[in-house]
């Protein structure tokens, strides 16, 4: 993405955002009888997080590698584009993303660079790391994005000590929600600033919204320029607001200690309204415009949900291939 301001680009943007937002509800608001399974990680109110960066990351142009935390279904989205893989995942499905092994949380996509995403808290930092190494000589970026209580895990500071030293392209994407399941930020830190783990390690850092569509238009084309040129590490670190609970598919109004229709009001945060208010105002988008654009994805979703769900589970004897060697 080169001009931020650019009515093609914020209309893209969108097209990603709103994606993300209508498979999310979508997954939300699903019924016993539609046969989810496993944990669902929601995180409706962060979508535009990786919708930018996705318009920055390019597998086929310079090798660039991302992992995800438990909450990846945005980065498998604007990266694939394809809801189907993401939903037949999640029920289970032979042809889900991982073959219907993995979950939600087990998510990737191979050939877009998106290698994988784990359930188990910044397990996938030091993967950057690795990868970040490979990638040394060449113009690429090894991304791994973690959640402001992954930071409590010394491995994070493990990661961030070997990315400095070794001194490679890896991205230390902190989405601070300000949330670890259900403790608060100032419950388990000192401090709301995420960016205060890169200081030792020299690492150069930059913040960013989480709503705000042109702060992290440049927060990352900045954070990026700067790795493909230098070959060094960053840490970005991204204030947002999630609107949906730490896990589930509870997006009502009330839920737990969240009510999305307080916290909207609140923060007035709403990354897919903030976007198509711009859009209106700044560039004269018409209403029917936007209306077209958002009935085409959510027709897309909803065809990609009902054929996952016509899809056939993967036989048992196929599951038994990937439980190790222990009965072999
Ligand atoms: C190593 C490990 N410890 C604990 C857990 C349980 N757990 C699952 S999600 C979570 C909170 C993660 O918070 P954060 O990293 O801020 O990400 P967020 O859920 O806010 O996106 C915890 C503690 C886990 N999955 N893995």
């Amino acid at each position: 993405m080169t001009n931020a301001h650019d009515l093609k680009t914020l209309i893209d943007l969108f097209k990603r955002v709103y994606l993300v937002r209508t498979a999310e509800e979508k997954l939300g608001n699903a019924k016993p009888s539609d046969g989810l399974y496993g944990p669902i990680h929601l995180m409706i109110g962060q979508e535009l997080i990786m919708s930018v960066l996705s318009t920055f990351f390019s597998h086929e142009t310079y090798g660039d590698i991302i992992y995800g935390s438990h909450r990846s279904h945005a980065c498998f989205l604007t990266l694939s584009q394809n809801p189907y893989k993401l939903f037949a995942e999640i029920m289970g499905k032979k042809t889900g993303c991982s073959q219907g092994m993995g979950g939600s949380m087990q998510l990737s996509c191979l050939e877009k660079g998106f290698l994988g995403s784990s359930s188990i808290i910044s397990s996938i930092v030091p993967m950057a790391v690795g990868s970040a190494l490979k990638l040394k000589s060449s113009q690429g970026v090894a991304i791994g994005f973690f959640g402001d209580g992954a930071c409590e895990e010394g491995i994070v500071s493990e990661s961030l000590n070997l990315a400095a030293t070794w001194q490679v392209p890896a991205m230390f994407l902190c989405i601070n929600n300000q949330m670890a399941s259900h403790l608060k930020i100032h419950e388990r830190q000192t401090n709301a600033n995420m960016t205060r783990f890169a200081i030792p390690h020299e690492v150069k850092s930059f913040m960013a919204i989480g709503s705000d569509p042109f702060d992290l238009m440049s927060t990352f084309d900045l954070a990026i320029k700067y790795m493909r040129e230098t070959r060094l590490p960053t840490f970005v670190e991204v204030r947002a607001l999630k609107m949906s609970e730490h896990v589930g598919q509870s997006i009502n109004e009330n839920y737990g200690h969240y009510n999305r229709g307080k916290f909207k009001a609140a923060f007035n945060i709403d990354p897919c309204e903030i976007l198509e208010q711009s859009l209106k105002r700044q560039f004269g988008c018409s209403k029917q415009e936007i209306d077209g654009i958002k009935k085409e994805i959510e027709n897309v979703v909803n065809d990609a949900w009902e054929k996952a769900k016509k899809d056939p589970s993967p036989d048992v004897s196929y599951m038994h291939k990937f439980l190790g060697a222990a009965d072999q």
